[in-house]
């Protein structure tokens, strides 16, 4: 075989190697993907041509051998140590530790402060990389301290993991220990085409790390998404030990290892302080989970000093953070119903003490959320509080499922009817929420419900607002619209706040939302999937409430626009005896509005354009020129689009009108608007 052909492979893996570094270690990558893909492919070409060549550290050979029958035992030459945990919040951790230190070494008050080196506690898995003359010979986890298994196949399948390190002349040995773990965008990513292809989603990131590491088919641990990073060494020999521990780590990092760069060296208890308050703020935008940071003595001349106590260094110490994720056990799963009339499930836990507070519920959100997660009552389940976000199951532990396993849990079958106010649940096609169809008659849509009711577009009744709607139903004086017409100044003026000036201003508002139009009582109705102009649509089409009431769903689908869902959504809304009831009762009350002949066509002059409005017109009111485009038949669109078949544009209009420009849409200015809606105007009736 040609020399040359030797000094190729050699060549190719040691610019793969130095790439694999620079993408992995560094997360600089110097070359595009597919020239290392080129590079890649060349080796793995003349490897297959010439198998003598091939060697065990080739970047090629990461995943080799069949699956193991059990992990070998592996000897730690050098006792892999556990970290001594200091558990107290804020600042006492840091404190406590330095002042233990400053005993043991016999300082005085005025002995100058410690030098600390600090660093993350990664939540992973603890492992040791053995290399001999720069090649990894071995990988085994901590075990009991003493003896570990042989994960080697695993751990080669690491990328930022070296198989040979980065030096001319490397040591005989080094060991070099640190944490593989699985990068939390990375796990999402791989639990997101886990669950696209039917496969078996990772628990949480530390399990699927620690779970992955003891797979006994190596080809299973390559596909999961695992990293490392070093944090201290075993066993060396034909090494230089540099100082220092953060020098130790800056030439991991020379010798190809990863190291985390969030790392800092300290002075005194006031640098540790600031490294955990810095780390502790930030906990939630790194990339990976942390269980909280490690303060070091850096000397090492002052770690052989110190010694160990126990198998624990008495020389670092592990300042933990609350845990985020905690194990418990879902006593029941609930609904409540929110503002809009969603039932959102939620599991009744039992109390954990996560994310720095008490969990005892966490939202399953909906239908579709209970079956990903199989979450059942009985089950153990992974609770996650991160932040200030709320609480959330992430997984349920299905070992430990009580036996024999509770049902699984469908809210339409627990609960038909809305557990607050009795009235049809429903599920349309397409959403993942279930909603209670009560609307105003629920007490929780109540509010919300009559927020709407009185809204500008609806029966429009100033001064009633959000402060206001709590009052009223907060004190019983309102359960539904109905009972609005009839408040009267003995019960306004009592509410807080309420001088009788403002009470009659309220009164009088009320009282002259009476005189309405048919499109604005149907939507103030709040009748899922009846928006504005829906609710135009139907008055137009029906003319009268009666008729409309009397519409079953084959006539609503008639009107334009109203497919199968919103003519299931209304005939529902009035199939509720409680609806019709209020309904009646604001007719009784006095609410009126001029009926009309049905038109079942649309007639308007506008019929099928789209309009856009922008700027401010010189005598009508954006809101005016929105009805009147509608009462001829137009629609009112938010943005303009290719779609637009005008835009009216008034003074100071924006970007809409560039764009309109941009498109070539026609322009209108108000009068020429006017002149569009002129045949309208001429027996236009007010819906
Ligand atoms: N960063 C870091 N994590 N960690 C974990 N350093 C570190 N050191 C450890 C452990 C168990 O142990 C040594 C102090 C022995």
């Amino acid at each position: 075989m040609s020399q040359s052909i030797a000094e190729r492979v050699r060549a190719l893996r040691e610019q793969i190697n130095y790439h694999n570094y620079r993408y992995y270690v560094l997360d600089s990558p110097e070359i595009p993907d597919a020239e290392y893909d080129r590079l890649y492919r060349e080796l793995e070409a003349l490897e297959a041509e010439h198998p003598e060549l091939v060697t065990p550290d080739s970047p090629t050979r990461r995943v080799g051998g069949k699956p193991l029958e059990g992990f070998a035992p592996v000897a730690h030459r050098v006792p892999m140590l556990s970290i001594r945990t200091e558990t107290d919040i804020e600042a006492t951790g840091a404190l406590n530790f330095n002042a233990r230190i400053r005993r043991e070494l016999k300082l005085k008050d005025d002995d100058p402060p410690i030098e600390y080196a600090c660093e993350l506690k990664f939540d992973g898995l603890a492992i040791n990389l053995r290399y001999e003359h720069g090649v990894l010979v071995q990988a085994a986890t901590r075990g009991d301290g003493e003896t570990g298994e042989d994960v080697t196949q695993n751990v080669r399948t690491i990328r930022c993991i070296p198989l040979r390190l980065n030096a001319a002349k490397p040591p005989a040995v080094l060991e070099v220990r640190g944490e593989v773990f699985i990068p939390r965008p990375d796990f999402e990513r791989y639990n997101a085409k886990q669950r696209e292809s039917g496969g078996t989603p990772l628990v949480n990131p530390r399990n699927g790390a620690a779970g992955s590491i003891r797979q006994l088919d190596p080809a299973i641990a390559a596909q999961r998404p695992l990293s490392f990073y070093a944090y201290g060494v075993g066993e060396t020999a034909g090494w230089k030990l540099p100082p220092t521990h953060s020098r130790i780590l800056d030439a991991l990092l020379e010798l190809g290892l990863p190291v985390s760069s969030e790392r800092a060296v300290v002075q005194g208890p006031q640098g540790l302080v600031q490294f955990h308050d810095d780390i502790g703020r930030r906990r939630d935008s790194l990339p990976f989970d942390i269980d909280g940071v490690v303060y070091k003595v850096n000397s090492l001349d002052l770690q052989t000093r110190l010694g160990f106590v126990s198998r624990e260094p008495r020389w670092a110490v592990a300042h933990k953070f609350p845990p985020e994720e905690e194990l418990t056990v879902v006593q029941a799963i609930e609904v409540q119903v929110g503002r809009t009339g969603a039932l959102t499930p939620v599991a009744r836990l039992k109390p954990v003490f996560v994310g720095g507070v008490t969990v005892s519920n966490a939202t399953l959100h909906n239908q579709d959320e209970i079956d990903r997660l199989d979450v059942r009552e009985g089950d153990s389940v992974i609770v996650r509080r991160a932040g200030d976000v709320i609480p959330e199951v992430v997984a349920v532990v299905k070992d430990r499922r009580p036996q024999p396993a509770p049902v699984r849990f469908e809210i339409l079958q627990r609960y038909p009817a809305c557990p607050v106010c009795g009235s049809h649940v429903v599920r349309q096609p397409g959403e993942a929420a279930i909603r209670c169809s009560g609307g105003l008659y629920c007490p929780a849509q109540r509010k919300q419900a009559l927020l709407h009711f009185a809204s500008r577009r609806a029966m429009d009744i100033e001064g009633l607002g959000e402060r206001l709607v709590d009052q009223l139903v907060d004190l019983g004086l309102v359960r539904t619209p109905a009972d609005l017409y009839r408040l009267g100044m003995a019960k306004v003026a009592n509410l807080e706040r309420m001088a009788e000036k403002s009470a009659a201003k309220l009164l009088a508002a009320i009282e002259k939302s009476k005189h309405t139009t048919l499109a604005r009582f149907i939507f103030a109705l709040g009748i899922r999937n009846v928006g504005e102009t829906t609710a135009k649509d139907l008055a137009r089409h029906f003319g009268s409430l009666d008729a409309l009431l009397a519409a079953d769903e084959e006539a609503l689908m008639q009107v334009p626009d109203v497919g199968p869902v919103v003519a299931q959504s209304i005939a529902l809304f009035f199939s509720e005896p409680h609806n019709r009831e209020v309904v009646e009762q604001l007719r009784a009350a006095g609410v009126k509005w001029a009926e009309a002949a049905p038109q079942r066509r649309q007639l308007g002059a506008l019929a099928g354009k789209t309009f856009v409005l922008t700027g401010t017109l010189p005598n009508m009111t954006r809101d005016e020129a929105k009805d009147r485009i509608e009462a001829a038949g137009g629609k009112v669109a938010g943005s303009v689009s290719k779609k637009t078949d005008y835009v009216v544009a008034g003074a100071d209009a924006g970007s809409k009108l560039i764009k309109a420009q941009e498109l070539g849409v026609t322009i209108l200015d108000e009068d020429a608007l006017c002149r569009l809606l002129e045949p309208e105007a001429q027996g236009r009736l007010d819906f």
